[in-house]
């Protein structure tokens, strides 16, 4: 089983100090230059850097595998075998990216019956762990706690013995998110329908509600529950809880401490998310966001890699937010992306710096300015203000704040230097794999 003993290899730090070696003085260079820039528009760079250093973003354990679509799933070599060689691999974004200081799991993917081993393997190696998900949009055979089939539904399932099995899986998540120090749960459910006149929409939805209060009722405290909404697939006419409308609705009827998750992947083309993200704010719903980009739905392509303007309109929301409604405001960040053509470490590492660089051109928006042109009624600089924040190049600022915790300078070029992937790939052998796969 989980073959801890072979665990992979560990970056060690003269390795990366030598690396960092060779590009530290361009570096300096570049930040001096970037500070005597921003310190004409009054800004200081060292708050941005602080700032930047301080921001994590949740990598997703079931990133770190190859993902697949409807028709192939192409692994590549030394997959992780098990939750462990998840952590390994996590630990090698975290360590060159600094970055990713926590990790996502999702049940019963990553089912362990010693979550405290788990939970001490991970703090081992610098990590802990975020928000927990639930796993009741497919079935899980051989597994003794889901033997009734969730292919019409889970928590909205018409029998109530499936709902009950759903609702029995996610108190079990909750139970795992404690043994392993998380602080929430994420439901995401695939119940839909595939035809018009399948499913009651009003009855599906009040046995959603139903669940979920069930599961909220045992919450623990100090924890919260995020309503993960997404529009369609696998359900293709309709899906229970579609959109941020019926996630709102749902959150609203179950409590204070069940809030929106906005996976970016999980709307209709064109859809203003960034408005979205400001309406959730105004309802004090806004659980967090699973990060990835799209072109055509839920594609779950790399952070910031189609469109990078909308990840920083996005920021813009949040950082507008975070100014002004100071400490409390506390999204949970974490990527959900699906690695189909690369290596799933390559494509963390930038992902997370994508996440950063969003966050550090928001911070540089002058909302001063942008407020007196918006209460003035002009568009096109209220428009040029945010473009000037979006085309500042902050590259220096997200390598200082690496260099500064002892990572790496140019994450994807160390790690390729390191052989890490070959490593692992003789220490964990490859399966043989076939058909279609979700990630
Ligand atoms: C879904 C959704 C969930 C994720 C699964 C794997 O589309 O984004 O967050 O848990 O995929
Ligand atoms: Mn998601
Ligand atoms: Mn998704």
């Amino acid at each position: 089983m989980n073959d801890i003993t072979k665990s992979a290899p560990v970056f060690d730090q003269s390795f990366i100090a030598a690396q960092n070696a060779r590009l530290a003085d361009d570096l300096a260079r570049d930040y001096e230059h970037l500070g005597a820039v921003l310190r004409r528009r009054g800004i200081d760079i060292e708050t941005i850097t602080a700032a930047v250093s301080k921001f994590g973003v949740a990598a997703p354990s079931w990133a770190a595998g190859s993902g697949g679509t409807r028709f192939a799933r192409f692994p590549m070599a030394g997959e992780p075998r098990h939750v462990f060689d998840k952590i390994d691999d996590c630990a090698v974004v975290n360590r060159l990216a600094a970055a990713t200081p926590a990790v996502s799991l999702h049940f019963p993917w990553d089912e362990t019956e010693d979550p405290l081993a788990l939970r001490a393997y991970a703090a081992n190696r610098g990590l802990g762990f975020d928000a927990v998900n639930s796993n009741t949009f497919q079935d899980h055979p051989g597994n003794a706690r889901h033997p009734l089939s969730y292919k019409y539904g889970s928590l909205t399932h018409t029998d109530p013995a499936v709902r009950a099995q759903a609702v029995a899986h996610n108190l079990r998540c909750i139970e795992l998110g404690e043994a392993l120090g998380s602080k929430a749960l994420t439901v995401w459910i695939g119940d839909g329908a595939n035809f018009p006149g399948q499913q009651h929409f009003g009855k599906a939805f009040e046995r959603y509600i139903e669940s979920v209060q069930a599961v909220y009722a045992k919450l623990p405290a100090g924890w919260q529950l995020f309503l993960e909404h997404k529009m369609y697939e696998p359900a293709f006419y309709a899906t229970v809880i579609q959109d941020w409308g019926s996630s709102l609705l749902a959150a609203q009827a179950v409590g204070k401490n069940c809030k929106c998750l906005v996976d970016l992947g999980h709307h209709a083309p064109n859809v203003n998310i960034e408005m979205i993200v400001s309406r959730l704010i105004h309802a004090d719903k806004l659980a967090g966001f699973h990060f990835n980009d799209s072109k055509y739905g839920d594609d779950d392509l790399d952070a910031g890699v189609i469109d990078p303007y909308r990840l920083f309109l996005i920021f813009n929301e949040l950082v507008d937010a975070e100014q002004r409604n100071g400490a409390g405001f506390n999204p949970a960040y974490m990527l959900d992306q699906s690695h189909n053509v690369t290596d799933p470490i390559e494509s963390l590492l930038t992902s997370a710096a994508e996440v950063q660089r969003a966050y550090a051109q928001a911070l540089l928006v002058d909302r001063e300015v942008l407020a007196a042109y918006q209460t003035n009624n002009d568009p096109l600089m209220a428009s040029q203000t945010l473009k000037q924040a979006f085309v500042t190049d902050v590259q220096p600022i997200l390598a200082t704040a690496r260099l500064r915790k002892a990572a790496a300078i140019d994450p994807v070029a160390v790690y390729r230097a390191s052989g890490y992937r070959a490593a692992v790939a003789r220490l964990r052998p490859a399966k043989p794999s076939g058909g279609g796969g979700i990630v």
